[in-house]
């Protein structure tokens, strides 16, 4: 089981001493939020990646815009973003960058019935900027990741099935789907049934409890996780969670906690 951890959940003031927090705990993966600085320090990066064998396991988001926007320079940002963002994960030797459709409800107008419902918009856009974005990232070889999110987060893609209508629409090697625990757990009907079904299109999973603390804090049954591990998933799962008390003792519990189901 390759465990991962978002960058700012690991003790440590340099990248080199949250590489050797997380190597010393078994973790094998650290995944990097995608701030612009980022991008910047790509060579200091890769330098210290080459003393530790932590990969990182993707880049997360950290880009502007909204794909969604009615403003097309708005989803234009979001697109070179996500898709800058896509050459950093080539550069790293990361899986891929994780984008999300919108956060919220929808931004562009209701002209039905003239045209489409704004979801069948929303959808249709979404579909050719996925194109746009597989593309870029079969073009670099890392992959463009989308992440469906809670409806308290966002209106259009809650549950995996959504994305993989989108995945499969687009049909490219370069779009593919992630999985987090916190957000199937309040969307899917059966987690197992879900990531089954999904299993061939995930390339990264986002573990958290059911309140979102570190797993073992909450109510989740993570045994899907077994499941998914019988189809033939061997990418990362990875850390996004709020972590109570002492990281460093609470990181190396998961680790004990998380591996009775890998
Ligand atoms: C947001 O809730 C989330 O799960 C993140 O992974 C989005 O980038
Ligand atoms: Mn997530």
């Amino acid at each position: 089981m390759k465990l991962s951890c978002q960058d700012n959940l690991v003790p440590g003031n340099t990248l080199h001493a949250k590489l050797e927090v997380l190597e010393s705990l078994g973790f094998s993966g650290i995944e990097l939020w995608g701030r612009q600085q980022l991008g910047e320090q790509l060579r200091e990066v890769r330098e210290a990646l080459q003393s530790y064998k932590v990969r990182p396991s993707v880049i997360c988001a950290g880009y502007g815009g909204d794909l969604l926007s009615p403003e097309s320079k708005l989803r234009n940002e979001a697109i070179e973003g996500i898709s800058e963002r896509l050459r950093w994960a080539s550069e790293l030797g990361a899986v891929g960058v994780i984008f999300v459709p919108t956060f919220g409800g929808p931004k562009l107008p209701d002209l039905s019935p003239l045209y489409p419902s704004v979801i069948e918009l929303e959808k249709r856009l979404l579909t050719a900027e996925c194109g746009v974005l597989a593309r870029v990232g079969e073009e670099v070889g890392a992959y463009a990741i989308l992440e469906p999110l809670n409806r308290y987060e966002t209106h259009l893609i809650n549950r995996l099935e959504q994305g993989l209508e989108i995945v499969k629409e687009v049909g490219s090697e370069g779009l593919r789907l992630m999985a987090d625990f916190f957000h199937m757990n309040i969307e899917e009907r059966d987690i197992s049934e879900a990531l089954s079904e999904a299993s061939e299109y995930i390339v990264h999973v986002h573990l958290a409890d059911s309140n979102r603390q570190i797993p073992g804090y909450g109510h989740t049954d993570f045994r899907p996780i077994k499941t998914l591990a019988s189809k033939g998933y061997d990418k990362y799962y990875s850390l996004e969670c709020r972590i109570p008390g002492d990281p460093l003792s609470e990181l190396r519990k998961f680790v004990q906690f998380i591996s009775r189901f890998g």
